[in-house]
Order: structure tokens, then C-alpha cells, then sequence
């Protein structure tokens, strides 16, 4: 099959890198563009936290800034926040996490030569990139870019004549539709891979949990989405045709939007951080030296995290007016998701326990990722509980939990991921002493700038205020305004120490060998970085499962899933017989 898969791909640039169809290629694309778009997003962040904390300063590079980036106009600090969650959203944090890693890594995982049907692949890189392409343009266009925050709500978003933004909101809508539809192809993708082209012995459980992770979030992406596009088609609708779906002028209902909404965007919070947790399971697991603790609890609490996010959505629509029966259930089913993700806690506690720990760049993000979870996830159960949400829905106490967990969860998964996987990827190796710099730099000013935002939040500050200062309740509190924003801008300039590390390696760094953490998973037993097809003429067989590290009687501490031999029978595994063949 190898030598007929190589032949069907032409050697030239444009087929190799631009309109590749081999997964890693794809992979790196979502990479690097969502890198891009990382860049923008956080640069619009600054604009945010200059003007929350020195509201009546001029913006430092106000006269090279586009007019329309002037925050200190109201309208336009609506658009500056809207853009920057809606691009650390749907541009940086899922395409980086579902494109770039899951086309990177599931092929390689279990052991396949591509994915299921690289086409499609190719045209999901291509999509998203179009949708990305959309959403950049409406910066262009007269009267601005979207400015309804990242929710869009109706009748703000249904109707120009709130926010004065007509073209902009509009191509926000068909971008994020592109966006969508991509994620759509790249979850059928992934879910087939998985399900049909494991390598003989790679059973289901002995998948690493990074698979097992993506897995379940391309399951959620295939359900979920349709009904964010859906949505988002009727929005159009209202502005483009004239239906009155939203709008209520028109007999709309706006609360219509806000359940479809919701219905994606609770399971897409999900979308967004479990493969984080995946990555974190096995790099902890790798440099702990140490099997993951409770596999198969890890495995069933993702399950069970995923499952239970489609029946939650409510709990962002407490204050919309719900029946107080309805919203009692909300609370609870939102309170039940506490539990699998207390195990997943506890088991990567588990897994560092006694472990032969070695503090490498990755290692740190993935301690990071568990401890901003463990309070992102604390303050969660606050929001989810009715009485308390009722004191801080829409204020500061939100934007600390969504960045404990979207930031310190999901984007330090993904610098885990990327200090973890780069040799894998480029062949070369990040300089690990800058790294481990950047990694307890963004730790320390990641929380100096984001744990005083609860205070700020039980303090009533409203979230999405263009100017803290206007409110006499709130001056007393602009000094912690000014020091986030101080913290912000240093978190923000550390960030260069990753980029200039990430950039320059590719260039410079070491080369990198097959296996340079001693990991087991099937990945690190392809050269790297790996060649077109990954495994020359003869896909591995899988003997075991990923986790088997220092194990009793062993010369080595890690025993990779191909190495022919009976290791330690694990509870559950039959050595030595392939699944499939
Ligand atoms: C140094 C980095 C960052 C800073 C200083 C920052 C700051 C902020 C601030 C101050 C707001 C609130 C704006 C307002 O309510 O008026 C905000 C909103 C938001 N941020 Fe960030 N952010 C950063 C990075 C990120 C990252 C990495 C993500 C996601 C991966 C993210 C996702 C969001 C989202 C989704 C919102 C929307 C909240 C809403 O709609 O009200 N941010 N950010
Ligand atoms: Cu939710």
C-alpha cells in the first residue's frame, strides 16, 4: 500500500505543502495559522486591558492602529473584545487543538498511514481557512467587525441598528459558519480513522488517552455543531432575507438563540479542553515516569464529562427569566460534572505520586494545565449553583473562570502539547532551558493577572465595560484594574520568549532523535519527523498499551507499545495477540 499511497501524491511544492493531503502537513497548516491568529487575538487582548486600566491614557501605538481599533470609543471596544474571543475561540483554541494535534497525532497514535480520507481532509484545512479568511476581512469593511461579543446575541446581532455594524457582523457570521463546517469534516475524519485503521494490536484500550480524548471531542464536534451552523444560518436570515426568527420587531424570539447557542457552546467548551487533557495524561504519565493512573477512569470520565455537557447548556441562561424547577435541574446536572472531573484529577495527582519526575517544559505546562484546572473548575461549581450565579453572572468573576480555564487549561495544554510533540513534528528540538522560562514566567503572571478578576467580579464589576472609571462603585477598585493590566502586558511579552524559541528552532535547533523523551506511544517509533505514509513498508503491531513505564524487572524504564516481547500483563490486556490484523 505505502509504495501505490506515495505514488498517488506529485512531489511539487503546491501539492506538498499547500494542497497537501498528508495529515502531517494538514496538521502543521492548522498550526501555523491558528499561531497567526494567536498573535492577533492576543495583541487585541492587550488593546482590552490597556483601556480597562487606564481608561483616559491614549493607546500607546494609536496613530499605526487602524482608527476603528480606538477602544476608547465604546462601539469600538465592543468590536476590539468581540474579535478577541471570537479569534482565541474559533480560530486559535479549537483548530489548534482538533486540526493541528488531532491530524497531527491520531495516524501516528494507532499506528495508521493517514487518515480516512485525506480529501476531505485537505478541504476542511481549506474551509477553515477560507471561514478564518472572512472573519480577518470584517476588520475591513465600513462600520467595522462584529461588536456583539463572541455569543452574538439577538437583537444586537439580528439587527444593525444597535450596533451600527452591518457588513462586518454579517461576514462574522458566514466565517464562523466556514469554520464550523470544517470542523464538521474533520471530526467524520477523525471518527472513522479511529474506528477502522488502528494497527493490528491496537485495541481500543490500548489507545493513549490523547486518541481516546480526541475521539470523544470529534464526537461532540459532529453533534454539536450542526446546531451552532443551524443557528447561525437563521441569524443570517434575519439580517440578509428578512425572517424574523430572532428579531423580535418581528415576532422572534431571541431566547430561541440563546438555546441554540448554548446547546453548541456548552459541549464546545468541552471541545476545548479535552484534548488538553489528553495531551496532559500522557505527558504526565511520560515524565512521571509512572502508567497513567486509572486508565480506564480516565477513559469513562471523559465519556462521561462529554455526555453530560449536552444536557447543561441552561446554566448560561439562569438570569434569562427560566422556570426555577428548570433551572434547578440545570444546576444539578451542571454540579454532576464536578464528579468525572474530580477523577480525572485525582488520577493525574495519582499518576505524579512516588513518580520519578523530570521537570521538562512540557512536564510544567501539563502541572500548570492541572492546577489553573483544579480553580477554573472550583469557580465553575460557584457559577453553576443558581443563588450565587445570580451575583455574578456577567461580571468579572465569569472572565477569570472562562480564562482559568480556557488559558490556563486549554492554551497550557496545547504549549504542553507543543513543547511535547515539536521534535515529532519538525525534527529538531526547542531549546528547553527558554522554554522552561516561558513556562513558569506564563504561570506566574497567568494567575497575577487573572486570579484578582474574581475579586473584582464579587466586587459587581460587569464584565464587557469599555470604561471601569464611569462607575463611582467601581473606582475604588481601579488600582487591581491597573495592576492586571500591568501583569497582562508582561504575560503578553513573555509569550515572545515561546514564539522566538518556536521560530528559531525550526531553523536551528538540535536535531532531534526517533524517541527523545523515551516515550512509548507509536509515534515516537517513526523517524522524525515522520515520512509521507509514516511507517515505510510495514505498518507496528501494537503489543500492549501506551503507559507501561518502569516496570518491575526492567533494564529500560519505558517499554514502547511496538517493542515485540511480553511485558507486564496489565489487568484487562492480553499480551501478545493482535486485535486486528
Ligand atoms: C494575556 C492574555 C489575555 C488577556 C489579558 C485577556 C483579557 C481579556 C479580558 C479583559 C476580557 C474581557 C473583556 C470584557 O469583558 O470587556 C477577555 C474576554 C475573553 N477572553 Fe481573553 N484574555 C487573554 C487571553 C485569552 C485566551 C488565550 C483566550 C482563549 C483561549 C481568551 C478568551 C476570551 C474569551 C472567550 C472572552 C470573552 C468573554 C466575553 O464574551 O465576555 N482570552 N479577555
Ligand atoms: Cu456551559
Amino acid at each position: 500500500m505505502s509504495a501505490q499511497h506515495d505514488a498517488q501524491h506529485s512531489p511539487s511544492f503546491i501539492g506538498k505543502y499547500i494542497f497537501s493531503q498528508d495529515h502531517k502537513i494538514i496538521g502543521i497548516q492548522f498550526l501555523f495559522v491558528s499561531l497567526a491568529f494567536m498573535v492577533l487575538g492576543g495583541f487585541l487582548a492587550m488593546i482590552v486591558r490597556w483601556q480597562l486600566g487606564f481608561p483616559d491614557k491614549e493607546i500607546p501605538l494609536a496613530n499605526v492602529l487602524p482608527t476603528s481599533w480606538n477602544p476608547a470609543d465604546p462601539a469600538q471596544y465592543n468590536a476590539v473584545f468581540t474579535m478577541h474571543a471570537s479569534i482565541m475561540i474559533f480560530l486559535v483554541i479549537i483548530p489548534i487543538l482538533t486540526g493541528a494535534f488531532g491530524n497531527f497525532l491520531i495516524p501516528l497514535m494507532i499506528g495508521a498511514r493517514d487518515m480516512a480520507f485525506p480529501k476531505l481532509n485537505m478541504l476542511s484545512f481549506w474551509v477553515g481557512f477560507s471561514g478564518g479568511a472572512v472573519i480577518a476581512s470584517s476588520f475591513f469593511v465600513e462600520g467595522g467587525t462584529a461588536a456583539t461579543g463572541w455569543t452574538a446575541y439577538p437583537p444586537l446581532s439580528a439587527d444593525p441598528q444597535y450596533t451600527g455594524v452591518a457588513l462586518g457582523q454579517t461576514l462574522w457570521i458566514v466565517g464562523v459558519l466556514l469554520v464550523g463546517t470544517a470542523s464538521i469534516m474533520g471530526a467524520v475524519n477523525y471518527i472513522t480513522t479511529i474506528v477502522n485503521m488502528r494497527a493490528p494490536g491496537m485495541h481500543f484500550f490500548r489507545m493513549p488517552l490523547s486518541v481516546w480524548a480526541l475521539f470523544i471531542t470529534a464526537i461532540l464536534q459532529l453533534m454539536a455543531t450542526p446546531v451552532l451552523a443551524s443557528a447561525l444560518g437563521m441569524l443570517l436570515f434575519d439580517r440578509t432575507l428578512g425572517t424574523h426568527f430572532f428579531n423580535p420587531a418581528g415576532g422572534g424570539q431571541v431566547l430561541l438563540w440563546q438555546h441554540l447557542f448554548w446547546f453548541y457552546s456548552h459541549p464546545a467548551v468541552y471541545i476545548m479542553i479535552l484534548p488538553s487533557m489528553g495531551f496532559v495524561s500522557d505527558i504526565m504519565s511520560t515524565f512521571a515516569r509512572k502508567p497513567i493512573f486509572g486508565y480506564k477512569a480516565m477513559v469513562f470520565s471523559l465519556m462521561g464529562i462529554a455526555g453530560l455537557g449536552f444536557i447543561v447548556w441552561g446554566h448560561h441562561m439562569f438570569q434569562s427569566g427560566m422556570n426555577p424547577t428548570l433551572g434547578t435541574t440545570f444546576m444539578i446536572s451542571t454540579m454532576v460534572i464536578a464528579v468525572p472531573s474530580a477523577i480525572k484529577t485525582f488520577n493525574w495527582l495519582g499518576t505524579l505520586w512516588g513518580g520519578a519526575i523530570r521537570f521538562t517544559p512540557a512536564m510544567l505546562h501539563a502541572l500548570a494545565f492541572v492546577s489553573t484546572f483544579i480553580i477554573g473548575g472550583l469557580s465553575g461549581i460557584f457559577m453553576a449553583s443558581t443563588p450565587v450565579d445570580m451575583f455574578i453572572h456577567d461580571t468579572y468573576f465569569i472572565v477569570a473562570h472562562l480564562h482559568y480555564v480556557l488559558f490556563g487549561g486549554s492554551l497550557f495544554g496545547v504549549f504542553a502539547a507543543i513543547n511535547f510533540w515539536y521534535p515529532k513534528m519538525f525534527g529538531r528540538m526547542l531549546n528547553p532551558t527558554v522554554n522552561l522560562v516561558h513556562a513558569v514566567l506564563s504561570f506566574i503572571f497567568f494567575n497575577l493577572t487573572f486570579f484578582p478578576m474574581h475579586i473584582l467580579g464579587m466586587g459587581g464589576h460587569m464584565r464587557r465595560i469599555y470604561d471601569p472609571t464611569l462607575y463611582d462603585f467601581l473606582k475604588p477598585m481601579q488600582p487591581m484594574n491597573e495592576f492586571i493590566s500591568v501583569n497582562a502586558f508582561i504575560l503578553g511579552g513573555v509569550q515572545i520568549l515561546f514564539a522566538a524559541n518556536f521560530i528559531c528552532s525550526l531553523f536551528w535547533g538540535k536535531k532531534a532523535e526517533r524517541n527523545p523523551w523515551h516515550a512509548n506511544s507509536l509515534e515516537w517509533a517513526a523517524p522524525s519527523p515522520p515520512p509521507h505514509g509514516n511507517w515505510g513498508e510495514k505498518v507496528p503491531t501494537v503489543y500492549r498499551g501506551p503507559f507501561e513505564y518502569s516496570l518491575p524487572g526492567m533494564t529500560e524504564d519505558y517499554m514502547p507499545q511496538d517493542l515485540p516481547g511480553a511485558g507486564a500483563p496489565t489487568p484487562g490486556r492480553t499480551v501478545m495477540t493482535p486485535a486486528r490484523s
